[in-house]
């Protein structure tokens, strides 16, 4: 906690590490209070740096230090210094020396869950970006790679497991009868991927057999009583594991794999060298506790996490700026994954629904940076979805341009060549454009130009001469740091569909032959024409297909063309964003009718496309379930982008729900009962997909005049044999002023109070409903046994879930909910300012809202930045989203 303004860290500043840490034995002694730690460290001067006459400052936070040794000699306290954030030994011996030093740290006291801290009783760490310095002092840094070894010594009783990373290679008892396990991990690696774990905690395992034949051993650890919970996590390992074989030649190099379910965990998981530390959410399901959805969530974290032992880990980065180099990859190769495990298509649509909702709104906020920031003042704050999901997008890019084959040729040069290395971003670039033979010289613009370009789109169709010529143009908006913005190299896929609803083959002009149906334009500068031969007729264009760039499109279509894109289309991304766009616009008018009191235009085409997919014969229900649902009042909020009314938002969009509901009743009626899935239940795509589209109807359904939906939701609600089907029933009656609502919770209550997990469904839900009542209601839960300000999922499932997806409560006109969130932030902040910084972020689009509202956001705003003893968490978010 600080006072005076921090100062921002720049990636122009980067200099090698004045010394190397070559191996690191730590000798650790927990204890809730004081846990010692004896480290030694084999280090000596790194020969790449030119500052040979820099003293040895290491990094240490909230630590007790009690000896300081070099090669054997205790330190007398003026051979060295320390303050809040360092150690700084004053002189050296030349060459190799071992600095050994011991200290204390209390788990116990560690509410801000970095470094080493103990939940429910397991001693667990999190290092990831800063937290080994927590732990020990250290030069804390990810181009700082070393060999551990790590002797863990705790009470037979409480702490029988005693983890860390590598292998066990020795372990025993203790003179005063405690225990110790050694491990060994002979990878070397920075301390941000230094794990350990210590309970008494049960375990599942299993095995896995390599491409080169090696057995690998699969372990799962929980808390007792939950390992009957793990089986879906241990076969998404597996399948993650043989996936990586198979699409990316990666192998795994230790004998053992281990993953830990903790309930206190800053986020989802964390990819440690062989000992993964996750949120127990992301790890526990049974379907009776789990939904549909947190089984994709397990399947692709662990999937995610596993992947980064060889992006992340074997490679990894040089400093935190590379941070996108790691994670938009691993992001990337955990979305190819989940789409050849599950649905391709609805996979694009939800992670672009993802990108659009999170990651658009930063880039064209106050907190706008690169996908590789030039400077940062708290590095967790950076761990966003520019980084990670915008980082994936410009993977995707290079995976469009090259072709999977190209691509792939790229990615075995980038391991080739960085294998053992902390890397950058230009070494990523400098392999695939090597490998893949691509060239990427503008394109590498994506890394450091931030903003989201806008592509405006215009055709025109020549029918004596059967051509069709294909305008495109890009612009970006200035944002924080970057007024100008110089031209990005955008793929586009573009198809042509031709009255028929058949796709036209594209033959540009000067070619003989006719190409393939949907072709990859290169939009590189600010404007760019293509011209088209042999269209027989005057095509509907259909451009972005696969939304194969991070950018807004404006393709000038009207609306019929957007109503027969929505039929039509061979590119399902094309087909959802055409119906999208279709309601969107709808939306916009009505929210402007609401506004002055004028009748809109009703379009039907929407309702009429959805009475038409739910009464077609063949359906794909995942597909479908996506298609007809209507964008969100964020969403909505965000394309209007300024002086935004939420009253009018809801209104507008409850009103088309229920035009939709009324004129689809029947086939909503009927695919709900059709939809019913029987038999055991089944996570996967399939199965989960009929769920959906049920589910999406029993909304509508609650939306159509009469009470047939309460009664529909209510009796799902009492008869479901599965948590999708329960929670989905739920949240549909939460919205709605009900006895049936009431009861629902009550007995969901009664029935799950002992299970944390499914409790915070149950906060969520009621965090999110839309009845006016919600705030004081999100007030009172904050007192439930349930919930605890110490606990991040807590607070993610009542404040964070009523701050960020309830927008019409949470911007209450007279700001009462601003005014909760914001002493929210600031009574967290003591406690977790990390968690704290993530939950401030629901204010980042403060401007965007009608003057009274922004007002009264600025004011709690200020209110925060101007607090005493501010994290550098908080400080940072506060200050850059006012500038
Ligand atoms: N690498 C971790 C995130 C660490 C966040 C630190 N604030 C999980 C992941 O992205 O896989
Ligand atoms: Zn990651």
């Amino acid at each position: 906690m600080r006072n005076e303004d921090p100062r921002p860290i720049r990636l122009k500043d980067y200099q090698v590490p004045a010394f190397d840490t070559h191996e690191v034995m730590l000798d650790i002694e927990l204890d809730p209070k004081a846990t010692r730690v004896h480290a030694t460290l084999k280090m000596a001067r790194n020969p790449a740096s030119t500052d040979k006459k820099a003293p040895l400052k290491l990094d240490g936070e909230k630590l007790k230090l009690l000896e300081v040794k070099i090669d054997g000699e205790v330190l007398g306290a003026n051979r060295y210094s320390v303050d809040e954030e360092s150690l700084t030994i004053h002189e050296t011996p030349e060459g190799d020396f071992t600095l050994e030093t011991v200290t204390a740290c209390a788990p116990e006291d560690n509410t801000a869950l970095e470094g080493l801290y103990l939940t429910d009783g397991i001693y667990c760490t999190q290092c990831e970006a800063e937290g080994f310095r927590r732990i020990t002092y250290y030069l804390d840094r990810p181009d700082n790679m070393a060999v551990f070894r790590t002797r863990i010594t705790g009470d037979r009783k409480s702490e029988p497991v005693l983890l860390s990373n590598g292998n066990p290679v020795k372990k025993g008892k203790t003179k005063d009868g405690r225990h110790f396990v050694e491990w060994h991990d002979p990878f070397p690696k920075p301390s941000y991927l230094f794990a350990l774990v210590a309970g008494d905690l049960g375990h599942v395992e299993d095995k896995f057999t390599t491409m080169s034949g090696r057995e690998v051993t699969l372990r799962i650890f929980v808390e007792k009583g939950n390992e009957d919970r793990c089986a879906y996590a241990m076969e998404a390992l597996k399948r993650a594991m043989k996936w990586d074989e198979e699409r990316f030649g990666r192998e795994y190099d230790l004998d053992i794999f281990m993953i830990v379910a903790v309930s206190a965990f800053n986020m989802g998981a964390m990819e440690n060298k062989g000992l993964n530390v996750f949120n127990d959410k992301y790890i526990l399901a049974r379907p009776d506790t789990a939904t549909d959805a947190d089984y994709a969530a397990i399947e692709a974290i662990i999937a995610h996490e596993y992947f980064h032992n060889w992006t992340g880990n074997r490679i990894t980065c040089r400093d935190w700026f590379q941070l996108c180099l790691k994670e938009g990859l691993t992001v990337f190769r955990d979305q190819e994954f989940t789409s050849d495990m599950r649905s391709r298509p609805v996979k694009r649509i939800s992670d672009v629904r993802l990108l659009r909702a999170h990651q658009f709104p930063e880039d064209g906020g106050p907190l706008a940076h690169p996908v590789r920031p030039d400077s940062y003042i708290e590095i967790n704050n950076f761990y966003t979805a520019t980084v990670y999901e915008k980082g994936a997008e410009l993977c995707r890019m290079i995976h469009t341009m090259a072709g999977p084959k190209r691509f792939r040729k790229g990615m075995d040069l980038y391991f080739e060549r960085h294998d053992g290395e902390a890397a950058t971003v230009e070494d990523f670039l400098n392999a695939l454009a090597d490998g893949a033979k691509l060239d990427l010289t503008q394109f590498k613009r994506w890394y450091w130009q931030s903003g989201t370009p806008e592509v405006l789109a215009s055709g025109r169709y020549d029918a004596a001469r059967k051509t069709y010529t294909l305008k495109m143009s890009q612009v970006c908006q200035p944002t924080p740091g970057q007024r100008v913005k110089e031209p990005f190299h955008i793929p586009v896929a573009v198809g042509l569909v031709g009255p028929d609803g058949k796709d036209i083959p594209l033959t540009l002009d000067g070619e003989e032959k006719p190409g393939a149906k949907t072709r990859v334009l290169h939009l590189t500068g600010r404007e760019g024409t293509w011209r088209f031969k042999n269209v027989p007729e005057k095509p509907v264009p259909s451009i972005l297909r696969g939304f194969t760039a991070p950018v807004k499109l404006d393709a000038n279509l009207k609306e019929r063309d957007l109503v027969f894109l929505m039929k039509h289309d061979s590119d399902s991304f094309n087909r959802w964003e055409a119906a999208q766009r279709y309601a969107t616009n709808l939306l916009t008018r009505m929210v402007e009718a609401a506004k002055d009191g004028s009748t809109p235009r009703k379009g039907t085409a929407f309702a009429e496309m959805v009475h038409d997919l739910l009464s077609a014969k063949k359906i794909d229900p995942d597909f479908v379930a996506q298609i007809i649902l209507l964008p969100s009042e964020q969403t909505l909020a965000q394309i209007i982008g300024q002086d935004v009314d939420v009253d009018a938002i809801h209104t507008a969009r409850e009103a088309l729900r229920l035009a939709i509901a009324t004129h689809a009743k029947d086939a909503l009626l009927s695919a709900y009962a059709r939809m019913e899935v029987t038999g055991p239940y089944n996570p996967d795509a399939a199965d989960a997909g009929k769920r959906a589209l049920r589910n999406a109807c029993l909304g509508y359904l609650a939306a159509a005049p009469g009470d047939e939906g309460v009664r529909l939701a209510a009796e799902q609600f009492r008869h479901a044999t599965n948590m999708t089907d329960s929670i989905a029933a739920l949240s549909v009656l939460s919205h709605i002023d009900c006895p049936e609502r009431e009861e629902a919770l009550a007995t969901f209550h009664e029935r799950w109070k002992d299970n944390h997990l499914v409790m915070d469904k149950w906060l969520a839900i009621q965090a999110m409903s839309s009845l006016p009542g919600t705030l004081d209601e999100v007030k009172r839960l904050t007192q439930h046994p349930a919930f605890t300000m110490k606990n991040p999922n807590k607070v993610r499932s009542l404040i964070t879930s009523f701050a960020s997806a309830n927008q019409l409560r949470f911007h209450d006109a007279k700001g009462a909910g601003y005014r909760f969130v914001a002493d929210k932030v600031l009574e967290l902040d003591k406690l977790n300012p990390q968690v704290a910084a993530r939950l401030l972020g629901a204010f980042k689009s403060w401007r965007q809202f009608e003057p009274k509202r922004r007002k009264l956001m600025q004011k709690e705003l200020k209110r925060i930045a101007g607090t005493d003893g501010l994290s550098r968490d908080v400080y940072e978010i506060a200050s850059k989203t006012l500038a």
